[in-house]
């Protein structure tokens, strides 16, 4: 395969090359956006590798090598380093031994959780956010949140974003994102111009999908295009029974269809933090 150019990550922050005969691959872990996961041991640490095998994956693995190199923050994954010049192309990670959250909502033997985990993950989803779009000199966009993208570590307690693959400091036209239509603002979709409330909008989905724990937009199934066309129509997910007002309306404050309507991510994090201590 072709070594990395390098000139694709240009404007990146310093990134540690690795050799890749220093790590161990074991076991695969999933699939992400772009790109396979293992679990791997590097200098006797689990680390989780995305190992890249196409051209065409080039481009996001760039973005994800340059997005992540700028971020630093407890709820974010730690990039420790690429092997950039082959004979693998792959991202060196944290490893997140709980997997994913969608993984723990969603998987069939079902994984017992409390509120005070569902609001303690939506609130450190908030956080890492929060903190992306809080970067100087442009903020950080994410654009592909959703549960598969979030990891947890620590027994389930602690929330790391991951999957930079797509996030960009300015509105970029998405394509080829069937997976993610669900989470996805209507504007996403329908202009080239949008803005960090994008992300705004996935959090409250994320939000009614770990107080209900149902695939949002279950009820309309099919494919990424009659949710999509759902969405800019107006619909949204089923308001949840016996939910406490305060979180209903943060949530369909966020998936409002005007993005000037939905708060910034700073405020539903602090909001959050309120409302965590009023229901734990
Ligand atoms: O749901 P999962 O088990 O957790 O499957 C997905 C898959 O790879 C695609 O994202 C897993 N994954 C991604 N990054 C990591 C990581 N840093 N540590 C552990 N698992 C990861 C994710």
């Amino acid at each position: 395969m072709a070594a990395f150019n390098h000139e694709e990550t240009e404007g990146q922050q310093f990134v540690e090359e690795i050799d890749c005969n220093e790590i161990q691959v074991k076991e695969c872990v999933g699939e992400g956006s772009f790109g396979v996961v293992y679990r791997a041991v590097w200098r006797d640490i689990n680390v989780a590798v995305k190992n890249i095998t196409t051209e065409a994956e080039k481009k996001a693995f760039a973005v994800e090598v340059r997005q992540l190199s700028r971020v630093s923050h407890e709820n974010i994954v730690r990039l420790y380093g690429a092997c950039t010049k082959g004979p693998y192309i792959c991202l060196v990670m944290e490893y997140a031994e709980g997997g994913s959250l969608f993984n723990i909502l969603h998987s069939p033997p079902k994984v017992r959780y409390t509120i005070d985990h569902a609001l303690s993950w939506a609130l450190q989803c908030a956080q890492g956010v929060a903190y992306l779009h809080s970067m100087k000199p442009k903020p950080l966009i994410h654009r592909d949140l959703k549960p598969p993208n979030l990891l947890l570590i620590d027994g389930g307690t602690k929330l790391k974003i991951c999957d930079f693959g797509t996030a960009a400091d300015k509105s970029t036209y998405m394509t080829n994102n069937k997976g993610s239509a669900a989470w996805m603002a209507p504007e996403v979709f329908t202009s080239s111009n949008y803005t960090e409330k994008c992300d705004v909008f996935s959090w409250g989905i994320i939000l009614w999908e770990v107080l209900s724990r149902r695939k949002p937009f279950y009820h309309i199934g099919g494919s990424a295009f009659r949710i999509m066309w759902a969405v800019h129509k107006g619909i949204r997910p089923p308001l949840i029974r016996n939910c406490p007002p305060l979180l209903e309306n943060l949530m369909t404050q966020c998936w409002d269809q005007n993005p000037i309507n939905r708060p910034s991510m700073s405020q539903v994090e602090e909001i959050m933090s309120k409302l965590c201590q009023v229901f734990t």
